[in-house]
């Protein structure tokens, strides 16, 4: 027997036990140990029933990601989990944790299940562009219906016990000790002389009204799944668990499966699950270091920021003082809060009395001296140089030796700020993204003599929060803004140029960005940018179409959804934006006024300009040292910037389209457009040039 899973019988009950922290994946050699214990079983008359568990935090995760790049090795998970439901005798799984993807199912293959009541067991295939294919998307529909099956795939989300239970995905729920309920459940079917229930042999009971289901479902997909593949691919098969023999199905799940394993929407998104781990490890963080207690928060600022930072630690139980200097800027910043803990009420994803608990946690004072006892301050006031220094010299004056000082600015100078104080090494940048209760991007700005035991308590931090932490060091708008300046750049340029908003914004929506840039500014506020650059001068260039049309907008008053009207209009009763004919007219005068050639843009040349302008400009980034990894620039931009998962984030995407096509188009704007703007950044001509990727330069620079 392997040593990740063992058998045992005790008393005519089999007991296997698959062991293979940190997740109990279906790696290769849980699956030949997983196959021997069956086959074993098979062989033998000395047992009546069979438990399957699994040791450490989890049941089963899914089969193991990372094998997905170099090929399943036999056995496949569809003909294990075969072989399990064949067994003679009933076979009852005990799920503790996630049972996810794979793990999921091997426990639908099984003939019973018992859940703990705080497992969650899902199908999140299509989060890594693949569908369940070790059977789940023919025994799903078998065990709880079709609509169900297609609802809980399509979704990703993991279903709590409870739920699953109503579902019939499992058959009881453990409160305690789950091996012993699924141990009391295989007795008692032993003691019955029970069979097995296989569930290959069930009807969908609702597949008589299968291509109603599938029709409706495929609305669904065409509207909120844009330009993905994985999800259409589902509905074939789920489709197939209604109208073939289970055999069949298995054979159309398992062609679709390989088809869409190496495709590119997959390849992206198992680069992102990588990604998104890969950002905690950080060079010169070893496991010897230990992060800072974080017991108490300061926040210096009641505005939206700082408000939405606030929730972020009250939600996970920490204390937090918010300090601002007037208090009616206090009294304004608790009540918008109690208003967002309100709506989180009304829908039903929090309590009355977790509201209540929450803003109890949440203090209020006009006075630096009640941070005397924090562990964290972070300052998220307006971006003023002045202001912020000033702040930072009274922290410092007040807070505990130890007490680490964040600075939410999202364009200034850490190491000026940190300056002013006489413990430098304990400030760090700690760039929220708004609204920062929801979003998940948390960027971490490491100054120049920021110490590592800092660096790595704001990574656990992020961690706490539920936020995902990328660490950038400094300059001009850190990875994430820095990147999307020439990408805003362009989109304006080309509205001076003669395109419409709607055009750059479709051309954008269309690649599949969450919300073209020109209705993010709307959206935003566009004197948000404006005013940084009037604060920045030393950042604009000499180019008096450089984000003209924001001037011009600013100016006007028009700034966007709060005023009416922007880029866009906002006046009809469901607020959508609407083209504003005076609004491109002014830009195209404009644009004539200044001299700039006319051109009618394609949607290709829209996507190109936006797109490569960014990859350039994170080429940059990677050879400055500002981000560690191109992939960190990948993370940074899907969770906090809309850029589509199914295409990896830029520098991933920029690998599939391939360096020295970006290159090359590059040299060609450079001759027809603003040369100053299109000079490829040196580390993109060298791997061009060389036939390289921006993962080859991640994987040469890994420790
Ligand atoms: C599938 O099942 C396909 C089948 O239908 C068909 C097969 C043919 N594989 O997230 P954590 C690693 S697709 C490989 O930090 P947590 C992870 O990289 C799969 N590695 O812990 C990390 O490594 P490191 C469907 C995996 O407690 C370490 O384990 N399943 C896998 O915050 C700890 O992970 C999924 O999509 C894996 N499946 O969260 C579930 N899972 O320390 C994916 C984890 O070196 N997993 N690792 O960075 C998760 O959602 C979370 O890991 C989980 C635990 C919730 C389980």
């Amino acid at each position: 027997m392997s040593d990740v899973v063992t058998l045992s019988v005790s008393d005519r009950i089999a007991t296997v036990t698959i062991n293979s922290p940190p997740v109990n994946a279906a790696d290769h050699p849980v699956r030949l140990g997983l196959q021997k214990a069956f086959t074993g079983l098979a062989g033998r008359t000395d047992f009546d029933a069979v438990v399957v568990l699994c040791a450490g935090r989890t049941f089963m995760a899914g089969a193991d990601i990372g094998e997905f790049d170099t090929g399943i090795a036999a056995p496949h998970h569809q003909d294990l989990f075969n072989l399990v439901e064949s067994c003679a005798k009933p076979v009852v799984a005990a799920l503790h944790g996630t049972a996810l993807g794979a793990g999921t199912e091997l426990a639908i293959a099984c003939h019973y299940r018992v859940a703990d009541k705080g497992a969650r067991i899902g199908l999140p295939e299509l989060t890594l562009g693949i569908i369940p294919g070790a059977g789940g998307s023919q025994r799903m529909p078998r065990l709880i219906g079709l609509d169900a099956a297609a609802d809980l795939i399509l979704s990703s989300k993991p279903l709590p016990a409870a739920k699953a239970l109503e579902l019939g995905l499992v058959d009881e729920i453990a409160d305690g000790d789950v091996a012993a309920a699924a141990l009391a459940l295989a007795r008692k079917l032993a003691a019955e002389g029970a069979g097995p229930r296989r569930t290959r042999d069930m009807a969908v009971k609702d597949g008589g009204k299968a291509a109603e289901i599938i029709a409706a479902r495929r609305a669904q997909v065409a509207k909120t799944m844009r330009n993905r593949t994985s999800p259409v691919k589902l509905l074939e098969a789920l489709a197939g668990s209604a109208s073939l023999s289970f055999e069949e199905g298995l054979k159309l799940e398992s062609d679709i499966s390989k088809q869409l394993e190496q495709a590119t929407e997959a390849r992206a998104l198992r680069h992102l699950f990588f990604a998104d781990r890969e950002v905690r490890k950080i060079p010169g963080i070893g496991p010897d270091l230990k992060a800072r207690p974080i017991r108490k928060v300061g926040i210096i600022g009641a505005g939206t920021m700082g408000g939405g930072i606030a929730m972020c630690f009250a939600n996970i139980g920490t204390p937090v003082t918010i300090v601002d200097t007037a208090q009616a800027n206090l009294d304004r910043g608790l009540g918008v809060i109690r208003k967002n803990y309100e709506r989180s009420v009304s829908r039903g994803s929090m309590t009355a009395e977790q509201l209540e608990q929450r803003v109890g946690l949440i203090g209020a004072s006009l006075d630096y001296a009640s941070l005397s006892d924090v562990d964290l301050v972070i300052e998220a006031v307006f971006e003023k140089m002045e202001l912020k220094k000033e702040i930072f010299a009274k922290l410092d004056a007040v807070l505990p030796a130890g007490a680490i000082l964040g600075t939410n600015t999202s364009t200034l100078d850490i190491d000026e700020i940190a300056k002013v104080t006489k413990r430098p090494a304990d400030v760090i940048g700690l760039h929220f993204f708004s609204p920062a209760n929801v979003m998940p991007l948390l960027e971490i700005v490491q100054a120049a003599k920021t110490a590592p035991d800092v660096l790595l308590t704001a990574l656990d931090m992020a961690k706490a929060i539920k936020k995902t932490g990328v660490v950038s060091k400094v300059c001009y708008g850190f990875i994430g803004n820095r990147m999307m300046d020439p990408y805003g750049r362009e989109a304006e340029h080309m509205v001076l140029e003669g395109a419409t908003p709607e055009q750059v914004d479709g051309a954008l929506e269309e690649f599949g960005m969450a919300m073209g840039i020109l209705a993010v500014y709307d959206m935003a506020g566009i004197e948000v940018g404006h005013n940084t650059r009037l604060a920045n001068p030393h950042m604009v260039p000499d180019d008096a179409g450089f984000y003209r049309c924001s001037t011009i907008l600013t100016e006007r008053g028009w700034l966007g959804q709060k005023s009416g009207r922007g880029y866009y209009r906002y006046d009809s009763p469901d607020r959508k934006r609407a083209s504003d004919p005076e609004v491109i007219a002014i830009m195209h005068e404009e644009g004539k006024r200044l001299g700039i050639s006319p051109r009618a843009p394609s949607k290709q040349e829209i996507q190109e300009r936006c797109l490569y302008s960014m990859i350039n400009e994170g080429a940059k980034l990677l050879q400055e040292g500002i981000a560690l990894r191109a992939s960190d620039i990948d993370v940074v931009y899907t969770a906090g910037y809309g850029y589509p998962r199914y295409r990896g984030g830029p520098m991933f995407y920029a690998d599939t389209v391939g360096l020295k096509v970006i290159y090359d188009r590059i040299l060609e704007f450079k001759k027809t457009l603003d040369p100053q703007y299109w000079t490829p950044a040196p580390l993109l001509e060298e791997l061009a040039l060389k036939g390289s990727t921006f993962a080859a330069w991640d994987a040469g620079n890994r420790k």
